[in-house]
């Protein structure tokens, strides 16, 4: 016989997956929020976390718990909308669940399992942040974080990341492919497959790094063609969008979501990353680059597109939003799911048409107070000649 908690709990559970989202009343006229995640550590079926048998398990408690569910990749198959999550455990070690929902806004449930990769880097600890790529050779890609102990110094602490590859036709069997190396930067992380060839290559952004956390001569986004994805080696990165002085990527940027091509340009939904005395506040912003060549970026918006708003500005890692996937649908919806605080998951709505808007039309950064104020004095000059016309 089971638990009685376990019915409690499970009840609780099934409360959750059945709670509809609606928007907020928050407006910008660029995307909406809505009023709960859509991924929390809540939504980790009981069967993950307990042991449901009460001669193992009298108090009925927590033997696997969940810590965090947050930064997760998207893709829509067949109409549904699917999330590749990244879970954390209570031991710190990410993994990643499949979860789906049929209207991307609510209702997500994760498949029975997560995903077990194969074991194929002995010295890989932890995985975390996979983008999914529908690539155009007919295979949906993996990309993600994967991190071992930097052994080559004597510091407990010390990690290297790469970039680990698999691929899958269905979400249910994963090929783990060796992970992506690149010839001229020591380590890499938010790395992301272009979905199209380029000059007839597999395209990657990439995140030129020296260190596991500074990116220390890294510029900004890089960008590297490849020949073969199943032995996938970059020699030559040129750089993207760029870090720059007193701007929301001082410190670091990396790319998000999988680009989405538009009429005039790849939109790029990326993390930008400044420091703080209350240390690092990562923010999302957007730009895009060439249809011809996705490396050249052609429009840069200013600031930040979305920031950490109320509750979503603390967790485990405070101040911070994160996006590593978006779905263009077919009816031009955008969905972006964006995790707060590395501790739950949220989606934003807009739509292509409002993006590329948003991308093109909103200024540049002048990148100087003053020309700062004087954009923004030119604006109110503008309107107020309106409203006086308008009377
Ligand atoms: O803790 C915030 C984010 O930090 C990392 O991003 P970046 O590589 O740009 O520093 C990532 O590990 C990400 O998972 C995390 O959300």
């Amino acid at each position: 016989m089971l638990h009685e908690k376990y019915y409690e709990e499970q009840a609780k559970y099934e409360k959750l997956i059945a709670l509809q989202n609606r928007k907020t009343d928050f407006y910008n006229g660029i995307f909406d929020r809505y009023e709960n995640p859509v991924l929390t550590r809540d939504h980790i079926p009981l069967t993950w976390r307990y042991d449901l048998n009460p001669e193992t398990n009298p108090y009925f408690m927590e033997r696997l718990g969940v810590n965090a569910v947050m930064n997760s990749g998207a893709i829509e198959l067949n109409g549904k909308f699917y999330l590749v999550a990244r879970i954390e455990g209570n031991d710190r070690k990410s993994f990643f669940g499949v979860a789906e929902s049929e209207s991307g806004i609510d209702g997500f449930r994760f498949w029975d399992y997560p995903v077990l990769l194969d074991d194929v880097c002995p010295e890989e600890t932890n995985v975390y942040d996979m983008r999914l790529t529908k690539h155009e050779d007919g295979y949906i890609y993996g990309v993600f974080c994967s991190e071992s102990k930097d052994t080559s110094v004597n510091d407990l602490s010390a990690a290297v990341a790469a970039a680990g590859i698999v691929r899958t036709k269905d979400l249910k069997t994963w090929e783990r492919l060796p992970n992506l190396v690149t010839l001229h930067s020591p380590q890499q992380r938010n790395v992301v497959l272009h979905p199209e060839f380029v000059d007839g290559k597999y395209a990657f952004y990439t995140r030129p790094m020296d260190d596991f956390i500074d990116t220390g001569s890294g510029g900004g986004i890089g960008f590297g063609l490849c020949e073969d994805i199943t032995k996938a080696v970059i020699d030559q990165e040129k750089m993207t969008s760029l870090r720059k002085y007193h701007t929301i990527t001082e410190a670091k940027n990396g790319a998000g979501a999988v680009p989405i091509k538009t009429e005039k340009g790849w939109i790029h939904i990326a993390h930008g990353v400044r420091n703080t005395a209350a240390g690092l506040r990562y923010v999302i912003y957007a730009f895009a680059t060439d249809l011809k060549d996705p490396s050249r970026v052609i429009a840069e918006p200013s600031g930040l597109l979305i920031g950490p708003r109320g509750g979503e500005r603390t967790g485990d890692v405070s101040n911070v939003v994160f996006t590593n996937g978006a779905i263009a649908a077919e009816d031009g919806t955008v969905y972006i799911y964006y995790a707060s605080s590395d501790t739950r998951l949220h989606v934003a709505t807009t739509t292509v048409d409002k993006l590329v808007d948003y991308v093109f039309h909103t200024p540049q950064d002048p990148l100087r107070s003053v020309e700062c104020v004087a954009q923004r004095c030119d604006l109110i000059r503008r309107n107020l000649e309106y409203l006086k016309q308008q009377r």
